[in-house]
């Protein structure tokens, strides 16, 4: 549960509503302090709050003229200027970009 990727949803989802003893427990899932052995909205809470506030990060490597940015999850959006305006990169998704450099400076982020 440490890092708040799409598979970490999927647990949280398939443990939700479940108590310690049920077939689909899973004590990781137990969030909130202190656990009390139920998966609740209270453990919700948490993760909802813990993922809010992490940042996936983007991976840049040059691949022949080339620039390819990797990131795990999230929309791709590009800037000519670091305060934006951000639009998504067109045809991006997850978990790579090749993108041709066609300016001499661009900014991207992950949303
Ligand atoms: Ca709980």
């Amino acid at each position: 549960m440490g890092k708040w990727m799409p598979e970490t949803w999927r647990l949280f989802s398939a443990a939700y509503g479940t108590r310690a003893g049920d077939a689909s427990w899973n004590p990781a899932c137990d969030l909130a302090t202190p656990a009390n052995g139920v998966i609740d909205r209270d453990d919700l809470a948490v993760l909802v709050g813990d993922w809010s506030q992490s940042r996936p990060n983007i991976t840049v490597r040059r691949v022949e003229a080339q620039i390819e940015l990797s990131w795990p999850f999230g929309i791709l959006d590009e800037a000519s200027d670091v305060t934006g305006p951000w639009t998504p990169v067109t045809g991006a998704a997850a978990p790579s970009q090749r993108i041709t450099p066609s300016e001499r400076c661009k900014f991207y982020r992950i949303r």
